[in-house]
């Protein structure tokens, strides 16, 4: 019987007591005594979740590129999908508790991880934020309890980090919408029965929920990954797809209503990206102290292996207090894009620098699936790219200090022109 996350409160149980974990856990700093019990329990719940059904699997799984399918009941029946959502019987947890889940689930695997998180916040939020009550009602149960997987399409072939440039458009004709255009390097795409799909319309970017056998909708999967291989990447493909009017998300209306389910996303991965530093930087400890090297002495003896490790735990406890203040935020409404940013472009770099650097540690072994690292490792450069890549969040920080957005390339001599004689045409207006 798996334990099913509830968050306490009156008239609401506790879940399964602490056992004692195989996992023993990273907390350099006494971290953990800056989380509630109940924090504790919820983490501790899922870490045993990840120890006992994903760990066995996910290496066979990883080498055969084989989405393990069967985790999704298993998922569901805890309560891991749309967590924090209250309504609809779902447990409501704080945002530190959903963080500590994505941690958790990374440890396992990225990929399993990404599920959950496109599950939860691209796809339950957007419905749920966005959608009429009929969508939420039909929706939010079957994908709470893993009898409908979802999709979430906003990346297309020619428009990654710039989505506002999207061509996938849908046109109202009657009673319908038509939608006409590609996707690519979707999570779940092949397998999802609910696509929530972006594109630009007469009254801006909107979201619509494409049914998998919707006539004119097909998938593609992206084969011959390196990265994620336990998670399905696929493409989408709309030709004069016919949906019902009713299939449009009422409550959007512009890219501010995608890029919100991405702070959702992000946010998660902050906290996940120091799961897969834990699992690399874990295993490296431990190898280093059984692996004998140069006269009998363990390779952890050597200055140069500890200067590694103490980088290591030093990047994973400044990521850990950086996960946890972005968490308090979010629980008190204060968090905004910008510190999300923050959290996704650090947390996932020190990750990635922690399973290169395991990875070097490690010898011969560390490109072995024996061990997790190299898993880990061609994970997260996937990560790294995904829901806005490491330079896109330097430069929202950038935006957020400086006050000026750098995404566009410097004017072009024409623009630059026409620039300049626009504001001495201006200039001269003013004078008269
Ligand atoms: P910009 O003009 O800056 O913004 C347009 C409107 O959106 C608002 N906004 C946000 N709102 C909520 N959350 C955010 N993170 C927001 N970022 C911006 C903004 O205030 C504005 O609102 P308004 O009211 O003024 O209209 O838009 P831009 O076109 O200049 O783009 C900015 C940029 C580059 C930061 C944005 O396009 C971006 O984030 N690009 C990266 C794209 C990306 O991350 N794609 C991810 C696809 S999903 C995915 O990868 C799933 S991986 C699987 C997994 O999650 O595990
Ligand atoms: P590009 O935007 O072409 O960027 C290429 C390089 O150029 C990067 O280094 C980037 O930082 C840099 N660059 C771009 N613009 C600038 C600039 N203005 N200044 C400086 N540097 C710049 N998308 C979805 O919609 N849904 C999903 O479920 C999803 N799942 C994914 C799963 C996987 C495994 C992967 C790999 C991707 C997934 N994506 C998904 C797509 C992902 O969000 C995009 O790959 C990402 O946003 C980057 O877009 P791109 O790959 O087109 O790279």
């Amino acid at each position: 019987m798996i334990p099913r996350l509830t968050a306490a409160g009156p008239g609401r149980h506790r879940y399964k007591e602490l056992p004692v974990a195989n996992f023993p856990g990273v907390d350099y700093m006494e971290i953990d005594s800056l989380f509630s019990e109940e924090e504790l329990m919820i983490r501790q719940t899922v870490r045993d979740f990840v120890d006992d059904e994903i760990l066995p699997i996910i290496e066979d799984a990883n080498r055969h590129e084989k989405f393990p399918a069967h985790l999704v009941p298993k998922m569901a029946e805890m309560g891991l999908f749309g967590s924090t959502i209250s309504e609809y019987g779902l447990p409501g947890l704080s945002h530190v508790s959903y963080g500590l889940i994505m941690q958790e689930l990374e440890r396992g695997d990225s990929g399993i991880r990404s599920f959950v998180s496109v599950q939860s916040g691209l796809v339950m939020f957007p419905i749920f934020a966005y959608g009429s009550k009929k969508q939420k009602d039909h929706w939010i149960p079957l994908l709470a309890k893993g009898e409908a997987i979802g999709c979430f399409g906003l990346t297309e072939p020619d428009f990654g980090s710039n989505p506002g440039g999207m061509r996938t458009n849908a046109r109202k004709d009657g009673d319908s919408w038509v939608l006409n255009g590609a996707k690519s390097w979707i999570t779940s795409g092949s397998i999802a029965d609910v696509a929530v799909v972006w594109a630009k319309t007469a009254e801006g970017i909107r979201g619509f929920l494409v049914e998998k056998d919707r006539p004119g909708f097909s998938t593609a999967n992206h084969m011959g990954k390196f990265s994620l291989r336990a998670s399905v990447t696929s493409q989408l493909f709309f030709e004069d797809c016919r949906i019902p009017a009713e299939n449009v998300l009422p409550e959007t209306s512009s890219l501010k209503h995608p890029l919100s389910c991405l702070t959702q996303a992000r946010f998660g991965i902050a906290w996940g990206a120091l799961g897969a530093a834990m699992a690399v930087y874990q295993t490296a400890l431990t190898y280093t102290k059984q692996r004998i090297q140069f006269g009998g002495q363990p390779i952890a003896s050597h200055q140069l292996v500890q200067n590694k490790l103490a980088w290591m735990i030093t990047e994973i406890t400044k990521g850990q207090l950086l996960a946890l203040q972005m968490g308090r935020l979010k629980d008190a409404g204060k968090l905004k894009p910008h510190h999300v940013s923050m959290g996704k472009m650090n947390n996932v770099n020190i990750a990635l620098e922690c399973a290169r650097t395991a990875r070097d540690m490690l010898g011969a072994n560390g490109v072995s699936d024996e061990y997790p690292v190299i898993r880990h490792m061609l994970n997260l450069e996937s990560v790294k790219t995904y829901e806005g890549t490491h330079d896109i969040h330097n430069l929202v920080i950038g935006e957020a200090v400086t006050g000026i957005p750098s995404y566009n390339p410097p004017m072009t001599a024409e623009a630059e022109r026409q620039g300049t004689a626009k504001a001495e045409q201006a200039e001269q207006a003013a004078k008269r």
